[in-house]
């Protein structure tokens, strides 16, 4: 069977799923698929952080997953497709396809054409609707609308929060790395999954507090009192499998029990932890001590606390970050005695949008900061490299050093996701955050006399915090995002390497729409295929109208110490800085985030980047054109 043959078969099973009806497959029409999927009911919303809800999905994409060939994959699927609860059933068939051998190459199109009801407003869903029904006979284009206005501070940030494929990337990474993935039993590894948890999550946050500076508003406050009143937020969402808008949260509503968590347990369980950090064991299932060690540590705590399959002891240590998501989304009606939708919170596509994701992802990273704290400052020897010295780095674009980034206008495709009663197209128009191409041209001193291999670190950080003053090192360090990572050789004597921005290891460039893959016009072998990455156009901060200040740190460091065996053949490697690269080990043995993962000795800043040959600091203006 074709490749191209197998992709309309996928393609079929995931069109038009907010239509299906809300009857189950009868219990003796369902072959062989497990007696416990198909529990969790139809019309009702999945969440991949409810451990009840995970639980099934895990049994049906394992169950997937295992089938002998393709057509039996496409079989089972179909009897998964007409009997269990379509976000389960999309979430599992997606985890199945992505891991199964005879899949590779067939993509799984992009979840805001699945559900567009998880990311255009149920306002511009609703005049879409109206539009069609005057005009039947013609193509649609209707404009998003607006969720919220400046009586809300935070609604300057809606366009970072609510981006459809920024919201998309989330969805797609916690497809890449299920919370319940069982290694052994699914044949394939997810290297250092528990530190990556952490660190594109941590990313994410610093993104976001770079946004928030863009906007002359102060860095998020990291959730830590679990008694706090919270903020208010309105989704403007309503789902269509449901029928149901998800849940607002009115302001100064608190976390609260729910049938399957308590508010208590959540303390303990962070009590625990960080009990486990300040002692530098935790106790696994066997009351064994386990040392968080400077190789495992990061990647034992990030189990911990999400918490995942590879937890060393969830019943002790509990699963404070997903129930946590839960909580979030339900503190409106805990009980459920109005029989209400979650908010946002529950669903990995929808939740960014909402302020809450950043402080509450705040204060998980909080707790990654004081195991990083136990761990010794980085001392000169660990991330020098002799012989080799940056000696100007340049950000060529229009002007140089000076960034431009602009809105600009992008479609979505409303039809394959929802039945709008029309044969024709009908389209959202949104804006999204962009930025110009640019390219970075980083001159190198190789002192040594022999060739060396090198890796190239690109971070970008704010240089003045909200009050303009300098931000001090230990402050910036979090703040610091990844922008490119990446190998290069480096010749005896100069060499001038130039990189390009749209080539960044964090970023997926192009992912295809529904229509392109029915068409056929993607190449099989597109090694974009996974579809994780960071979308192309967030990789800049907004910046201001004025310009926003910024360094630019290039670190050049020795990639004979930094690379892993097994690295060269690496496929779905597009935007290994935060998806890694699958059934691979994390192609970097570096802590993630090296060398702002932890502080450095005795420096202030100024002396690391003179003392430090192969560490070099340029300033950047980034200027939002609007
Ligand atoms: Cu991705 Cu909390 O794990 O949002």
């Amino acid at each position: 069977m074709s490749q191209q043959e197998k992709q309309l078969q996928v393609l079929a099973l995931l069109e038009g799923l907010t239509s299906l009806s809300h009857e189950s497959l009868p219990v003796d029409q369902r072959g062989d698929l497990p007696k416990s999927v198909g529990i969790l009911p139809r019309g009702t919303l999945f969440s991949c952080f409810h451990e009840v809800h995970l639980k099934e999905a895990t049994v049906l994409y394992q169950y997937l997953h295992d089938a002998k060939d393709f057509d039996e994959f496409i079989k089972r699927a179909k009897l998964a497709r007409d009997t269990v609860n379509e976000g389960l059933f999309t979430y599992s068939l997606s985890v199945a396809l992505l891991h199964r051998d005879d899949c590779k190459g067939v993509h799984i199109p992009p979840i805001q054409e699945i559900f567009p009801d998880r990311f255009i407003p149920a306002e511009t869903i609703n005049l879409a609707r109206k539009e069609v029904y005057r005009n039947p006979k013609e193509d649609i284009v209707v404009p998003v609308e607006k969720t919220g206005n400046i009586l809300d501070p935070e609604y300057k940030l809606a366009y970072y929060r609510e981006d459809i494929e920024t919201n998309a990337h989330h969805w797609h990474w916690h497809i890449v790395y299920p919370a319940t993935w069982d290694a052994e039993k699914m044949g394939h590894i997810k290297d250092r999954k528990g530190e990556l948890f952490y660190y594109m999550h941590q990313q994410m946050c610093a993104r976001y507090d770079c946004e928030r500076l863009s906007n002359g508003m102060n860095r998020m406050i990291p959730f830590h009192n679990f008694e706090e009143k919270l903020e208010g937020y309105a989704p403007h969402l309503i789902s269509l499998v449901s029928g149901l808008q998800y849940g607002a949260r009115p302001q100064g509503f608190s976390l609260r029990d729910l049938k399957d968590v308590d508010v208590q347990s959540m303390e303990r369980w962070r009590e625990r932890i960080i009990e486990a950090i300040q002692l530098g064991y935790v106790i696994d299932e066997h009351g064994e001590h386990v040392n968080l060690d400077e190789e495992h540590g990061a990647d034992i705590i990030g189990a911990l606390i999400e918490s995942s399959h590879d937890s060393k002891n969830s019943r002790f240590y509990g699963s404070l970050h997903n129930w946590g998501h839960v909580m979030m989304a339900r503190m409106h009606d805990p009980d459920g005695r109005y029989q209400e939708n979650p908010g946002v919170m529950s669903d990995t596509s929808t939740s960014l949008r909402d302020p809450i994701f950043y402080r509450w992802h705040r204060f998980v990273d909080n707790i990654f900061k004081d195991y990083k704290s136990t761990l010794h400052p980085y001392e000169k020897e660990e991330y020098s490299f002799d012989g080799i010295e940056v000696l100007e780095v340049t950000v060529k674009a229009k002007t140089d050093n000076v960034l431009t980034t602009f809105l600009k206008e992008d479609i979505l495709e409303l039809t394959h996701g929802i039945n709008l009663g029309t044969t024709h197209s009908v389209k959202v128009t949104y804006d999204h955050l962009d930025h110009e191409p640019f390219h970075y041209s980083i001159d190198v001193q190789n002192k040594t006399g022999a060739t060396k291999e090198a890796t190239v670190r690109i971070f970008l950080g704010p240089k003045y915090d909200e009050l303009g003053n300098v931000l001090i090192a230990e402050d910036k360090r979090r703040l610091m995002i990844e922008l490119d990572k990446f190998h290069k050789t480096l010749a005896p004597g100069k060499n001038t390497i130039s990189r390009n921005s749209v080539d960044s290891s964090v970023t997926v460039s192009h992912v295809p729409t529904f229509d392109e893959l029915k068409s056929g016009g993607v190449a099989a072998n597109n090694q974009e295929y996974c579809s994780c990455g960071w979308p192309g156009h967030m990789l800049i901060p907004r910046g201001t109208r004025k310009g926003m200040d910024f360094h630019l740190y290039v670190v050049l460091t020795d990639w004979e110490k930094d690379k892993v065996n097994g690295g060269d053949k690496m496929t779905c490697a597009d935007a290994v800085s935060y998806c890694g690269a699958l059934d691979h080990k994390y192609p970097d043995k570096r802590p993630m985030g090296f060398p702002f993962d932890r502080p450095v000795v005795d420096k202030t800043e100024e002396e690391l980047t003179a003392h430090v040959s192969n560490l070099h600091r340029t300033d950047v203006k980034i200027k939002f054109l609007s």
